[in-house]
């Protein structure tokens, strides 16, 4: 989409990052590689990079208000549209840098949720970005929030929230309330259709953006999820029914994939798209081993897990990308450091009997909790199941056991077997 009053194909950006005491400038130098990858996305071209060292952030101008008058006047030099800090600008601040430079003002995380809002496809996704859109706007909602209200269209200002920017902030509180109660309807019939498949084992595919999770789906169960070389491409979550090598039939989910600095109000209102990773039994986690963050994005996606309160269930790492690796000597590393793991090309078929196995053992391995009962009399039975799981209890009822165990999912089969065979005595 294009900003009205230009005839530009894509908006000009300006992008600017801050290096603090402590923090190395490569760092921000890769973080700025990605804003850039972002902006790209959301349809901008970067045409400068402006990096400060600051001991302390300004209240007003998180930068020096000297830094934003050169950065005005360099806006006007490269009829800049738009200038996108990576750290995040409180609303006072991007009001203030907006006055002095005369363009858009974007933080990371508004143009997160611009790309959002440009890839929604479903109603669920549109509603969850709209949500997340309008939390973030309402307090920038303001009289000097010039640009909200002056142009229709453009990074920052597009997507379903659109048609409501241009409204007071009363109006966009009751859109809020709207759409919550919607996103609730939307949960609970996600809910629902959970519970008719929750006896199934089910695998999500968790990680940072663009790393292969929508490839491996697609490799490993012919669905046919859209894979793109751009951030954010699933923003829905899909979930495909996938053959173990003996048989048995699982649930493997695509998700959406996370980033550095991934808003709350993001995390907060896609709850009912990532429910689906939060019910999972087993966690793959995707890594594109050729990334230069490889530590940092691990580091992210254990963060949004343990937001999400599942950093506890199994998980197996999977290295993706291995047919573009370099440098080889990472692997011997990060095969001691990262078990259990596998390492893949996804889009080369490269060891993907190896990652059918490891899925298949950690199923194997899963521990399920069940009650069963025998005839009181069934005493071979009752101590063949003392070979097959841990008992938890035992209770005598009339004239049967009751009996309370955990297994694994192989040996839960067996039991099940077993009582069937002796249930008429
Ligand atoms: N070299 C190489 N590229 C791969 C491999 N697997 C995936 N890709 C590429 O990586 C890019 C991202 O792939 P996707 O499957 O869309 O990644 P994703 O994790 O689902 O990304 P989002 O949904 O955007 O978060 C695409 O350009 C793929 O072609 C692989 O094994 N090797
Ligand atoms: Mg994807």
């Amino acid at each position: 989409m294009q900003s009205v009053g230009t005839a530009k194909e894509r908006e000009i950006a300006i992008i600017v990052g801050i290096v603090r005491p402590g923090q190395e400038r490569s760092v921000i130098d890769e973080n700025l590689d990605e804003l850039e990858l972002l902006a790209d996305t959301a349809g901008a071209v970067v045409v400068e990079r402006v990096v400060q060292d600051r001991h302390r952030l300004d209240p007003a101008f998180m930068l020096g208000r000297g830094k934003v008058e050169e950065l005005a006047k360099m806006t006007k030099y490269l009829d800049a549209d738009l200038i996108i800090f990576d750290d995040d600008l409180s609303p006072a601040q991007a009001k203030n840098i907006e006055s002095l430079c005369g363009n858009k003002i974007l933080d990371r995380s508004g143009l997160i949720l611009d790309i959002f809002a440009r890839n929604a496809r479903t109603r669920e996704a549109r509603t969850q970005v709209e949500l997340a859109q309008l939390n973030y706007l309402l307090p920038r909602l303001t009289r000097q929030w010039t640009h909200l209200s002056r142009q229709v269209g453009g990074i920052g200002v597009r997507g379903p929230g659109e048609t409501q920017l241009e409204v007071d902030r009363r109006l966009v509180r009751r859109r809020i309330g709207v759409l919550e109660r919607e996103l609730e309807k939307i949960a609970t019939q996600r809910a629902n259709r959970r519970k008719n498949r929750s006896h199934v084992f089910k695998a999500a595919l968790v990680g940072y953006t663009n790393v292969g999770k929508s490839t491996i789906l697609n490799t490993l169960t012919n669905a046919q999820v859209l894979v793109e070389d751009r951030l954010f491409a699933t923003l829905d979550s899909t979930i495909r029914g996938f053959e173990l090598s003996d048989h048995r039939r699982i649930l493997l989910i695509d998700t959406v994939g996370f980033i550095r600095k991934l808003p709350h109000h993001l995390i907060a209102s896609f709850k009912s798209t990532l429910e689906e990773a939060v019910n999972a039994d087993l966690l793959l986690h995707v890594i594109d081993i050729t990334s230069h963050n490889l530590r940092e994005q691990m580091d992210t996606v254990d963060s949004v897990l343990e937001e999400l309160k599942i950093n506890d269930k199994p998980i197996l790492k999977v290295f993706n990308k291995i047919d573009a690796l370099e440098d080889k000597s990472v692997l011997t590393e990060l095969r001691a450091s990262e078990q259990p793991c596998v390492f893949i090309s996804a889009e080369r078929g490269i060891f993907m009997n190896e990652f059918r196995e490891k899925i298949r053992a950690l199923v194997t391995a899963q521990v399920r909790q069940m009650t069963v009962t025998l005839p009181m009399h069934a005493t071979k039975a009752l101590s063949q199941l003392h070979d097959l799981a841990d008992i938890t209890s035992i209770e005598y009822q009339d004239s049967t056991v009751i009996i309370r165990l955990k297994a694994s999912i192989d040996n839960a089969d067996r039991i099940s077997r077993l009582v069937v065979l002796n249930a008429e005595g």
